[in-house]
């Protein structure tokens, strides 16, 4: 908004860079969420003492049982307010995803409060055709939308590339839905789904920008798709509410993203790997995501056809290494440590083609 009042009408030179306005856009989501916390926590918190918590009794969760669930809010907000205030709004990319954040945190919010409320979320067959339902909207814009291409490009590879077609819609939809319901698998320990989203986040803010620049992206062979770089500014807002978020959820965590948080992350960050052409750098970088993801398909596989033996003592695989005795914050910086490290991998595809 900011840009059309302060670039378009007053002429001030600022507002056109997308540096600026991606470093406002993190500062104002990142002192949104801090200065708001406090106070949303403890509202949570009577809300969710009025319902009687919500029960875990596994892994030795029970003493956190009365730590609100909604604090995804502290990142929608912001994000939200942060990204309308910062970006271009004549940018289709920021709406389409604006629309995957908002309408996947509207899922993980209902669930949110029903599990408070009535102790039960919805059923996991009407989110996924939730899920299924909202990101084939972007997916389909994205499809008619004349000047974004249909290709599929590969890492590594500079001449590797296949036309999807129509087929390209479902690509969308499974980056968009797989990436949300791994976000959330991965929310089970103080930061840990977080860390590793910010790290990604942050990745994709730079690829954002390369992407969206046309002497970059000739540069370094990578598509160009113009108009892409406002996403920098968007995943910025994302950084900084997150990076807030962060300050309360850290070990010991006063407040969980819930659903709300998880699964509206998780959707964009597909929705934005797809944006940039680098979806399949989106299984580089979140690795840690794919990794929680595998190890609870090998683990429910493994304990059917073995009629009911287990690789791991508990999947997602951060629950293993608990039941391990392993001290919460130190699988979680581990688990950090190693998402850095991804994102390093991943930021050197762009010369290694
Ligand atoms: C998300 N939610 C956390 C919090 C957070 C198919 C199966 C593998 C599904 C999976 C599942 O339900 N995943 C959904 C996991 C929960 O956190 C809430 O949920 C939100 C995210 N959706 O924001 O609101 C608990 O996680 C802990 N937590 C923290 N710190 C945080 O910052 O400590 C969360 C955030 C919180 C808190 O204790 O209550 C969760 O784990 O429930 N199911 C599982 O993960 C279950 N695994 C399992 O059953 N494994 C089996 C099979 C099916 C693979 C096996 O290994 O044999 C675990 N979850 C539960 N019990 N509830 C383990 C057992």
């Amino acid at each position: 908004m900011l840009y059309h009042l302060f670039y378009q009408l007053l002429d001030i030179n600022l507002f056109k860079y997308i540096t600026f306005r991606s470093f406002s856009a993190l500062l104002t989501a990142f002192f949104l969420t801090l200065i708001f916390g406090p106070y949303v926590i403890r509202r949570l918190k009577i809300f969710q003492r009025k319902k009687g918590g919500v029960v875990r009794d596994y892994t030795g969760h029970i003493q956190k049982k009365y730590v609100p669930t909604l604090g995804g809010v502290l990142i929608i907000f912001p994000v939200v307010f942060s990204t309308l205030l910062w970006c271009r709004l004549d940018n289709i990319y920021v709406w389409l995803t604006l629309f995957t954040f908002i309408s996947f945190a509207g899922i993980g919010l209902y669930d949110d409060i029903k599990k408070v409320t009535k102790k039960k979320g919805i059923s996991s067959k009407t989110k996924f055709l939730l899920q299924i339902i909202f990101a084939s909207i972007p997916a389909y814009i994205l499809y008619i939308y004349p000047k974004f291409n249909t290709i599929l490009y590969f890492p590594f590879f500079k001449n590797l590339q296949f036309d999807l077609g129509v087929f390209y819609i479902g690509l969308v939809i499974f980056m968009v839905v797989a990436t949300s319901n791994a976000v959330n698998l991965t929310d089970g320990l103080d930061g840990l789904a977080i860390g590793p989203a910010l790290i990604t986040a942050t990745t994709f803010a730079i690829l954002a920008y390369l992407v969206g620049n046309v002497v970059f992206a000739k540069y370094l062979h990578i598509p160009y798709v113009a108009g892409s770089g406002e996403l920098t500014i968007f995943l910025m807002a994302l950084l900084g509410a997150g990076l807030g978020f962060l300050w309360f959820n850290s070990y010991p965590a006063e407040v969980f993203m819930g659903d709300a948080g998880s699964l509206s992350i998780g959707a964009v960050l597909g929705i934005v790997s797809v944006i940039t052409k680098h979806e399949l750098v989106l299984a580089i970088v979140g690795g840690i995501f794919v990794v929680e993801t595998l190890s609870v398909i090998i683990q429910v596989a493994y304990f059917k056809l073995t009629g009911g033996k287990r690789i791991f003592l508990m999947a997602p695989i951060h629950h293993h290494f608990e039941k391990l005795g392993i001290p919460e914050p130190k699988i979680v910086t581990r688990i950090w440590i190693i998402s850095i490290l991804l994102a390093i991998i991943a930021l050197a595809t762009l010369k290694i083609r």
